[in-house]
């Protein structure tokens, strides 16, 4: 079924895909199904050998202002734990080829989480980062007060979360929340820049690099380091080791395969 609230081309550039969410008239709010769409494009998209990375983007307006707050504001404690939004972003946490994120405007609540669930993040000069849920009485749902914390430390995290401040692209950047800037007429194309960086790697090696990376947030050191010594033995397993090691002696671009 065509989704309705994002559009995909799977091969917006060679080996990239683009995501984008289109619900620009509600700033593209989160609802439940156009998460549900994202989640079901992004689990595709991680299933297609064509893809190598997944650039994600709203429009120049708004990455993602957030919940969609007219579809929250009349449940219940119960209705939220019977719907168990999380388990989509949960599958979301689980594609293994990098997503970049590409915002322009306001990267807002569930937006700024959104964000920051992908593996990078390009920003617009008029990016806007912000976790203004305790303006409405709550607070981040999605990972803001974990993701946010470890990406920008204690201090900000804390002052974001606490008054709902917003940030600007050059702040975040400061802050290590995003990669880079663009103007606004160019965010979107250093997003495919970017994803065609990684795109030219061995896939499997960036799968299996992403993967580890990751394993940072969720391990002592001593664990992470044996979990990246494990996967770097397991890459001379790959064609790619071969084929790179050999392109590199031989003087000459590798051709990965993805073996
Ligand atoms: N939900 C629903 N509708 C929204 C949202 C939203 N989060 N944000 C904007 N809209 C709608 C507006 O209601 C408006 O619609 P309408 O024209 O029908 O009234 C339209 O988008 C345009 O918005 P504005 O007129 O307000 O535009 P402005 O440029 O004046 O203001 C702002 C832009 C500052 C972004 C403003 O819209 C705003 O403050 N939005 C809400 C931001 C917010 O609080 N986000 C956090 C939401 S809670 C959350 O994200 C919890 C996350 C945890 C769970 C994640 C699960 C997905």
């Amino acid at each position: 079924m065509t989704p309705e609230f994002i559009i995909v081309t799977p091969q917006a550039r060679p080996y990239i895909a683009h995501v984008q969410l289109n619900r620009p008239k509600e700033l593209n709010a989160l609802n439940l199904q156009l998460m549900q769409e994202l989640r079901d494009a992004l689990q595709q998209l991680d299933a297609d050998e064509n893809v190598r990375c997944i650039v994600l983007s709203g429009n120049d307006k708004a990455f993602a202002a957030g919940a969609d707050i007219k579809q929250m504001a009349g449940r219940t404690a119960v209705d939220m734990y019977n719907i168990d939004q999380f388990t989509i972003w949960d599958g979301i946490k689980k594609i293994r080829k990098p997503i970049i994120a590409a915002v322009s405007g306001f990267a807002l609540g569930g937006g700024c989480e959104l964000a920051m669930l992908c593996d990078m993040i390009v920003a617009s000069e008029t990016a806007k980062f912000g976790q203004p849920e305790i303006k409405i009485g709550v607070m981040p749902g999605a990972g803001g007060t974990q993701r946010l914390t470890r990406a920008v430390g204690k201090a900000l995290a804390m002052e974001m979360v606490l008054t709902g401040r917003f940030i600007s692209a050059g702040e975040a950047l400061a802050a290590g929340l995003i990669n880079r800037i663009a103007p606004v007429e160019l965010f979107l194309e250093d997003a495919f820049r970017l994803a065609a960086d990684v795109a030219r790697q061995s896939p499997l090696a960036v799968k299996v690099a992403k993967e580890s990376v990751l394993r940072a947030f969720d391990s002592t050191l001593e664990e992470g380091l044996h979990f990246e010594r494990k996967n770097f033995y397991l890459l001379f397993a790959s064609e790619d080791q071969k084929e790179g090691m050999k392109a590199f002696m031989e003087k000459r671009e590798p051709v990965f395969t993805g073996k």
